[in-house]
């Protein structure tokens, strides 16, 4: 027993020395103060979700709390009927039990509650996906394409096409974060609705940047089509492939840039020149013949 509490005070000497260093209370106090400062990118001991950026993550983050309110309350409930039932008719206080085998009003009432959570959960549930669903009233185009392992955004309307990759831990930049940063981050004007055109090139991925409640996957040879809704304010969002896709699955990060609509056309500028797209090379021969399927050319 001696030995026990020894061993006792010495783990709680020890975590008062380690929890309660001053170290860690400013490390946690400044992970909430970097908690309130910037909002799109995972913290440290983050509770909850990053807060919401634009319409649909708003939505999105409403619906979530509506259910963890609901979830909660049903988990008392469950708990609280456990509890009571184990001590009110436990064998010692009730040693000859009812023999019930049905109760009209209670059947009836733990069918309909229920079938009324579930409608009541549904409304705004159903509401959300179909303000997903509706991609037309959108100002641009983006398409995004996953590959092993990196992500190419094109914008077709601009004729610009590029790849973004990871920055390696050893080139990390002031402000840049590891494992999110990339060297040439998505950009779009801030304030804009976004149409995303989403594809893989070889296994499957999925374009994933949760402050703005965007998860969508990346088939090859299918496009899914998802919008964003960039709210205004320069701000920079941090996602992250989301479909287990081989071994650098981990280090194919999303970062997409909100810039003021003056700042983006500058980007817009330098990218045309450095980013234009190759024309797509034409097919081999025109004359292909009507004798057999049309077999188009390798672009290499
Ligand atoms: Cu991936």
């Amino acid at each position: 027993m001696a030995f026990m509490a020894t061993i006792a005070s010495d783990v709680m000497a020890s975590l008062r020395k380690n929890i309660l260093h001053p170290a860690w209370l400013v490390a946690v106090a400044s992970c909430l103060v970097a908690g309130a400062a910037t909002a799109a990118q995972p913290l440290p001991w983050q509770m909850g979700l990053q807060p919401p950026a634009g319409t649909i993550a708003e939505m999105a983050d409403d619906l979530h709390n509506l259910l963890l309110v609901v979830i909660t309350l049903i988990s008392l409930f469950v708990l609280g009927l456990l509890v009571y039932v184990g001590i009110r008719f436990r064998a010692a206080a009730n040693p000859v039990p009812s023999r019930t085998s049905h109760n009209t009003v209670i059947e009836i009432l733990w069918t309909v509650i229920p079938v009324v959570i579930l409608v009541g959960i549904a409304v705004p549930s159903f509401r959300l996906l179909y303000y997903l669903d509706r991609t037309a009233d959108t100002d641009m185009v983006i398409k995004v394409t996953g590959n092993q392992w990196y992500w190419n955004y094109e914008y077709p309307d601009e004729g610009i096409s590029f790849d973004s990759y990871l920055v390696d831990e050893e080139d990390l930049q002031e402000g840049q974060i590891r494992l999110l940063s990339v060297d040439y981050p998505m950009v779009v004007p801030e304030n804009t609705r976004v149409k995303l055109l989403v594809t893989g090139n070889d296994v499957m991925h999925s374009y994933f940047v949760p402050a703005l409640a965007v998860q969508v996957y990346a088939f090859i040879g299918r496009t899914n089509e998802v919008w964003i809704d960039v709210p205004a304010g320069k701000q920079t969002y941090y996602g992250q492939c989301n479909q287990i896709c081989g071994v650098n699955h981990a280090y194919m990060p999303i970062e997409v840039r909100a810039l003021p609509e003056a700042e983006y056309q500058e980007w817009l500028k330098s990218a045309r020149e450095e980013f234009a797209m190759n024309t797509p090379s034409p097919v081999d021969s025109p004359d292909t013949g009507s004798s057999g399927p049309l077999v188009l050319a390798s672009a290499n």
